[in-house]
């Protein structure tokens, strides 16, 4: 079903890191010695991106994997007997900065810049080279004989370099270095099919979709749906040289007819359609998920794990597939007696509608947006006239200075990589400068869509004993300004809420060294710094604080009242849906080759618990479900991770609330145990530290309506 659009609203925090200094260097070219420049190796801060030419940009790349490789192969030479953490692990950590820096800032130019069809190409060239040399970093067995050597005399190292030790260490023997010849040479074998297993899969997927299309010739059939979307129909049907109204199953096309469309047929014929992709003829994926689940097992095997779960879920919060399942399991026994509660509620509803009450799985969606028109009658839109660009910024930089004391300073001198680009030095209490922040807000031909954060230099601690200082992006794609003004949805003003707080993880940070340090840290803890924020959108006090800032008045209290009735609507339905992903992906990776059931049976007894009791018994969502096997691992054995973020924020977000959502003392924990501690230490201990206790996990359910209140 609609995996692409519920799924989060994610960002993608880059896993990267880096800083250096080299400018020019003086290279001999035919015989003449020629000074050249290289803007993408240039650490200088500010960055001058009009020094950045697409020109430049292969040439750079190659030249700073050519840096990298020279000071791998300086670590390699380092006899046995003297390596240690300096020489070894923290050269092997400061090696691949470079690469990673001039990467950022490339990837940065092709998200933002797609209109400059050279930096894309540049990219695409450079691409493949960059990701073998990322690739064989982590199975170098001379470079792990001399890790290995530091991990066991590592006593004597301070706490952040023995956690930089335990880390690297790890990563060799997650990239197999560990291994005899045979099982590494199986391990490398695996993961090529796998990988290969994995794009089949999507391009099966992408071929299926193609290859449907719904023409509606009557206008009147598409009652319901707004008329935008109409307008989209439309368009595809002239691009296709059709009369009316062309309907496809890509997600953007598919998903608002299946909301909105009043005529049952349309719905339903479109249901059936894509609940058939990829379950029959050329581009069946049932014997490609087989296959990669048989992989992914044996992958793990020979890695020493029980299964992939326990692979996957090794290094993060949730430690292993077990405990995963177990939280999984938990959730739903509490979620669902709500979850059919309201099953009654929407039977109800359609009964009211059509005099009917059986329920058919493509009626939830077109049920769910009706009852929520007519129950709650909350517009998004409402907001627009509260939320201005100055308001929204007020606010949010007022709400950091309460928590931390920081401020955010306006720098019109520095430029971005466009002119819409601002760029804001963020200061401590005592005016020292902590970062730098780019902010890119608004939607451009080519610009990447969503909204994400990226550490585009890492702090860490320089041979010389001072600290580079962080730089971040926030990149969002909010509705333009109209007139000279801009105005925001409820949506969008969390969205920004959600990014900046992965830019305090950036900036915050006060890690030594590069790889464990701002947002590199474990997958199923990334999402709390940025969760927590969006809860302060949602809260009165907060919202209070906009209306301080640009000419717009405080939010009425009927508009407010009507965004928290409609924020929990339908709020079992939703997470009962996220635990059913979370619940299959584990089972499968976990029970599925040992269960002797078919596919599609298998899938059945895992999931029947947690869907409504439909008239009309359809097939899984598992064939199109790219989460889990469009990528070597993706989201495999880590769709629990949102859920198990959003409890975890849940739990600190009512710290901050009975303690007063601006109190200090909270937000000062919060800053030293987690924002400012990147991966120097396991992420529970880190949450431990904050909370001084586990993580609750019933406080999800208590905001979200489903548990009585505290
Ligand atoms: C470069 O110089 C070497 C001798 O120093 C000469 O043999 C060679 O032909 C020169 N190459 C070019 C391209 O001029
Ligand atoms: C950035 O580089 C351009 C091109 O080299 C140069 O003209 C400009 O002065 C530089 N800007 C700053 C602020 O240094
Ligand atoms: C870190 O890397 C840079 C090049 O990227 C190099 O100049 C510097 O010497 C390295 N520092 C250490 C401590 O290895
Ligand atoms: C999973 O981890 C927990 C600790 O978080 C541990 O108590 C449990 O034994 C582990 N289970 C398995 C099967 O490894
Ligand atoms: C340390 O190195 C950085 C950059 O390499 C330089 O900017 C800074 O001035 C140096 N600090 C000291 C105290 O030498
Ligand atoms: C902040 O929270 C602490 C508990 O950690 C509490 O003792 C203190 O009174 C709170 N401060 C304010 C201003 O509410
Ligand atoms: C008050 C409240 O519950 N607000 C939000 C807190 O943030 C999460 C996302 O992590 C939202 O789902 C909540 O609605
Ligand atoms: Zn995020």
């Amino acid at each position: 079903m609609l995996l692409i659009i519920e799924v989060f609203i994610c960002c993608v925090v880059a896993q990267l890191c880096n800083t250096n200094t080299c400018t020019e260097r003086t290279e001999k070219v035919n015989n003449k010695t020629t000074k050249m420049e290289h803007p993408f190796l240039d650490q200088t801060v500010p960055i001058n991106f009009t020094k950045l030419k697409p020109e430049y940009a292969v040439n750079d790349i190659n030249e700073a994997i050519r840096q990298c490789q020279e000071q791998i192969n300086q670590i390699k030479n380092i006899k046995i007997e003297e390596a240690s953490f300096e020489n070894v692990v923290r050269a092997f950590d400061n090696a691949t900065i470079i690469l990673d820096d001039s990467m950022l800032k490339l990837e940065v130019l092709v998200s933002c810049r797609s209109d400059i069809d050279e930096y894309r190409k540049a990219h695409e060239e450079v691409l493949p080279k960059v990701t073998e040399f990322r690739a064989t970093l982590h199975s170098d067995e001379i470079i792990f004989s001399l890790v290995k050597k530091v991990y066991e005399n590592k006593e004597n190292l301070d706490y952040d370099q023995k956690r930089l030790v335990e880390e690297t260490y790890e990563d060799f023997i997650e990239g197999g270095a560990n291994l005899n010849k045979e099982d590494k040479t199986k391990l490398v074998e695996l993961k090529k099919e796998i990988t290969q297993l994995t794009k089949d899969f999507s391009n099966n997927l992408v071929d299926a979709v193609d290859e449907y299309t719904m023409n509606v010739e009557d206008k009147n059939k598409l009652e319901g749906i707004p008329e935008n979307i109409i307008d989209m129909y439309k368009k595809e049907a002239e691009d296709r040289k059709k009369e009316g109204y062309i309907i496809t199953l890509q997600v953007p096309s598919y998903f608002p007819a299946i909301k909105y469309c009043k005529n049952e047929e349309i719905r339903k014929e479109l249901f059936i359609q894509y609940n058939k992709l990829c379950s029959e003829g050329k581009f069946d994926n049932t014997k490609l998920i087989q296959e990669i689940i048989e992989k992914r097992q044996k992958y793990a095997e020979l890695l020493g794990y029980h299964d992939f779960s326990d692979l996957v879920t090794k290094r993060r919060m949730v430690k292993n597939g077990t405990n995963a399942i177990e939280f999984i399991n938990q959730l739903h026994d509490k979620v669902q007696s709500f979850f059919y509660k309201e099953e009654e509620e929407l039977k109800e509803f359609k009964k009211e509608k059509c005099g009917n009450n059986q329920l058919e799985p493509w009626d939830v969606n077109y049920y769910i947006e009706l009852m929520k028109q007519e129950k709650y009658n909350f517009n998004e839109e409402e907001f627009r006239e509260y939320f201005t660009e100055e308001s929204v910024f007020g606010g949010l930089f007022e709400i950091y200075k309460r928590l931390y004391g920081v401020s955010f300073k306006l720098n019109k001198e520095i430029k971005g990589w466009h002119d819409d680009v601002k760029y804001y030095e963020v200061i401590e209490k005592d005016g020292s400068i902590i970062g730098g922040v780019y902010f890119d807000l608004y939607p451009r031909k080519g610009k990447r869509s969503g909204a994400w954060e990226e550490m585009l230099r890492v702090s860490y601690e320089n041979t010389n004993g001072t600290f580079i200082k962080p730089l971040g992006i926030v990149c969002t794609n909010i509705t333009p300004p109209i007139n000279g003004i801009t105005r925001l949805n409820h949506d969008e003003v969390e969205t920004i809420f959600h990014e900046s707080g992965h830019l305090m993880h950036t900036l915050f940070t006060k890690q030594r060294y590069a790889s464990l340090a701002g947002t590199n840290v474990a997958w199923d803890f990334v999402e709390l710094p940025s969760q927590i924020m969006e809860n302060w959108t949602f809260e009165r006090e907060a919202l209070d604080l906009f209306s301080q800032f640009g000419n717009v008045k405080p939010i009425p209290k009927e508009l407010f009242d009507k965004m928290w009735k409609a924020k929990n609507y339908m709020s079992a339905y939703y997470t009962m849906r996220q635990l059913s992903f979370g619940k299959i992906d584990l089972e499968i990776h976990r029970n599925y080759l040992t269960s002797g059931l078919s596919l599609d049976d298998f899938i059945y007894q895992k999931e029947k618990d947690y869907k409504y009791h439909f008239n009309t018994k359809t097939l899984s969502i598992i064939r199109v479900f790219q989460h889990l096997f469009s990528h070597f691992t993706g989201y495999a054995c880590g769709y629990y991770s949102y859920k198990w973020a959003e409890s975890i924020d849940a739990d600190a977000f009512e710290y901050f609330k009975e303690n007063g959502i601006f109190n200090q003392s909270i937000a000062n924990k919060f800053r030293t145990n987690i924002l400012s501690m990147g991966n120097s230490k396991p992420a529970d201990e880190l949450y431990r530290n904050f909370r001084g206790r586990n993580p609750d996990f019933t406080a999800l359910l208590r905001r979200a309506g489903l548990l009585e209140k505290k």
